[in-house]
């Protein structure tokens, strides 16, 4: 069970679109610019091309030698026609120059009453953190798996601040038309209004590693109304009733994405895998061993560079201060209930 494997479809989001045929939804205010310019582009550049190969077809026909002492036209230029058709592309060049220029400036600009909300990548998932909120916002999407959720009202400004804990990823949302590459060591932006209700999915869009392709998130665009319901709805990780310590330490290892670097059977992925974790002796890359008890797992999780375990790297991030205590016992919980 890999909580960020999911194929788009199963985010519980709308497909991208209906038919391979159909565009993407226009679910941003920068959509419409982006696509009415890519349109045009495509028009001109599509007519250009039939103009373009259907006079050189006519040409090889009409010209071709009929005949030996066939004599090649004394005509050696035609400034009009020339100037014609250098000066009709510049101006279409410029027009596309200025329109993508306009654009990528309002990309670039993000209105000063915007909504802030702090997005990190790393291999492989996205963490959406909300100012005064104590954990990352997540959604339960199919089969109570849990994906990383960025909620944001419709028709207000929001700008995303980005920046990642290890490999260059890129940020991308289809249907807002918004993409920048996530940087290691630096902050980058990017801001939008959504323009429609609804689910969509965001991507990430740089190769960064094994499991680039299932870095995966929703957006959820709300009524304004109810952002701040769903931002503390989706930012709250505690005990529900009828639910056993084990099984919300299942959700609390899902939402802190656990498994994008742990399995939940003794086979290894970029950590060790936890089945039959609990009791054995683990040995340590200094070559000592220590009992796996819940202080051994508790201090993995809190302090994970105080013992390596024999064979691995140090590459385990610390969730001290994300994580709190009845989020940790019950993640101990969970962990020690696999074999
Ligand atoms: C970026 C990858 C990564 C993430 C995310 C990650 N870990 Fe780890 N973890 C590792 C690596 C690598 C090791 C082995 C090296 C070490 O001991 O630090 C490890 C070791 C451990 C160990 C010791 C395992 C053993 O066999 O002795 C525990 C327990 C653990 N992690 C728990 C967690 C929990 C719980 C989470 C989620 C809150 C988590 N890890 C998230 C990479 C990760
Ligand atoms: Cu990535």
């Amino acid at each position: 069970m890999i909580a960020y494997f999911i194929p788009p479809e199963k985010l519980g989001t709308p497909p991208m679109s209906d038919s391979p045929w159909e565009l993407l939804p226009t679910a941003s205010n920068h959509a419409q610019s982006l696509d009415g310019l890519y349109i045009l582009l495509t028009a001109v550049t599509g007519i250009s091309f039939v103009l373009v190969i259907g006079t050189m077809f006519y040409f090889m026909w009409k010209y071709k030698m009929k005949s030996e002492d066939d004599k090649t036209s004394p005509l050696t230029h035609n400034g009009k026609l020339e100037f014609a058709w250098s000066a009709i592309p510049a101006i279409f060049l410029m027009v596309f120059f200025v329109w993508g220029e306009l654009d990528f400036v309002k990309l670039s600009s993000p209105p000063a009453d915007s909504i802030d909300i702090h997005v990190t990548g790393q291999k492989w998932y996205w963490t959406f953190e909300y100012p005064g909120r104590p954990v990352a916002a997540t959604t339960e999407v199919e089969d109570g798996e849990i994906a990383p959720l960025l909620v944001v009202p419709k028709g207000q400004a929001v700008r995303l601040t980005m920046t990642s804990k290890d490999v260059i990823h890129s940020f991308y949302i289809p249907a807002f038309r918004v993409k920048k590459d996530v940087v290691p060591g630096r902050y980058t932006y990017v801001w939008f209004e959504a323009t429609e209700l609804g689910d969509f999915p965001v991507f990430c869009t740089e190769y960064c590693g094994d499991e680039h392709s299932s870095m995966l998130a929703v957006v959820r665009v709300v009524e304004p109304e109810d952002y701040k319901a769903e931002v503390a709805a989706a930012t709250t990780l505690e005990q529900g009733e009828g639910e056993s310590l084990e099984q919300f330490g299942e959700k609390v290892y899902k939402a802190f994405a656990c498994n994008s670097c742990h399995n939940t059977d003794a086979t290894r992925k970029v950590g060790p895998g936890f089945g039959g974790l609990y009791g054995k002796s683990e040995n340590l890359a200094d070559g000592s061993s220590v009992e796996a008890d819940e202080n051994y797992i508790r201090e993995s999780i809190m302090e994970p560079n105080a013992k390596i375990v024999a064979g691995y790297t140090p590459q385990m991030p610390s969730f001290a201060g994300q994580i709190n205590d009845e989020q940790l016992n019950a993640l101990i919980a969970y962990i020690k209930s696999l074999k």
